[in-house]
């Protein structure tokens, strides 16, 4: 059985099945989803993410008939964009070519090396990147969309298995990926586990056996980044949350 196969490798990270459950994955046939759920020490369940996806696509363009793409926010190209309020939305399918595309309801997104100090210095305690140096916010918002095209080309996509790495979640079931169809249905909310330790990672992914994920709205905690916003853990009313790696399979024209 898929469930217990990793059992006995993600230790003290806790990886569950839920197809069974009609609040997380409505629909008149629910489809199979499997969650891959971790805090503090998240890299065994991430390698473990990436092994089930596959083999890393990079920014090879065109549709790949197997593998995986994967953000880190890392690269050369975007050192032009870091620290600016304007990353634009579509980078990760024009200059580098890994089939995402981004939509917020706030001002724009934000490529950080500075852990977002320039935006609020006490940020520096709060966040940490999971691969160095940068992490990635909306501006103006705590929520964005992610959605997928053939690498390289405007033609809409679908994958069947996507997963993110988020900063200082604080709060239980307020940091949350939620997975729609190309007809816009939910394929369920999923939450990232509360930080294990000060200033820690969480991780939650999901795969299904087909490729039916059009589309992902990523929330980060419950408020946007500010000069005069403090995280709750910092004596401020909201829980902000940032987020590194995102992890996805080969987005596959949608046929
Ligand atoms: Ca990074
Ligand atoms: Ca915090
Ligand atoms: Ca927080």
């Amino acid at each position: 059985m898929r469930t217990t196969r990793w059992m006995g490798l993600v230790g003290a990270a806790v990886m569950m099945a839920c197809s069974d459950d009609p609040v997380t994955a409505p629909g008149p046939v629910p489809p199979l989803a499997t969650v891959f759920s971790a805090t503090g020490r998240i890299g065994a369940t991430v390698s473990q993410f990436r092994a089930i996806l596959g083999a890393p696509n990079g920014g090879i363009a065109g549709e790949q008939p197997a593998g995986r793409r994967e953000i880190n926010w890392d690269g050369a190209a975007a050192i032009p964009f870091n620290n600016r309020n304007d990353f634009p939305a579509d980078f990760f399918n024009t200059t580098v070519k890994a089939g995402a595309v981004f939509t917020t309801p706030g001002t724009g997104f934000r490529n950080d090396s500075t852990l977002f100090s320039e935006i609020n210095p006490d940020y520096a305690t709060q966040f940490l990147f999971f691969t160095a140096p940068n992490v990635f916010a909306p501006i103006g918002s705590n929520q964005f969309d992610q959605s997928f095209q053939v690498a390289g080309q405007p033609t809409p996509a679908v994958v069947r298995g996507f997963g993110v790495v988020f900063s200082d979640v604080d709060l239980a079931d307020q940091t949350t990926i939620q997975l729609f169809r190309q007809d816009g249905s939910s394929l369920g909310t999923y939450s990232a586990p509360v930080r294990s330790d000060e200033g820690g990672f969480s991780f939650v992914g999901v795969t299904f056996a087909d490729a039916i994920i059009a589309r992902v709205r990523i929330t980060l905690g419950t408020g946007a980044l500010g000069a005069n916003v403090e995280d709750i853990s910092a004596g401020g009313a909201v829980d902000l949350v940032v987020l590194d790696n995102l992890i996805y399979s080969e987005p596959r024209k949608v046929r």
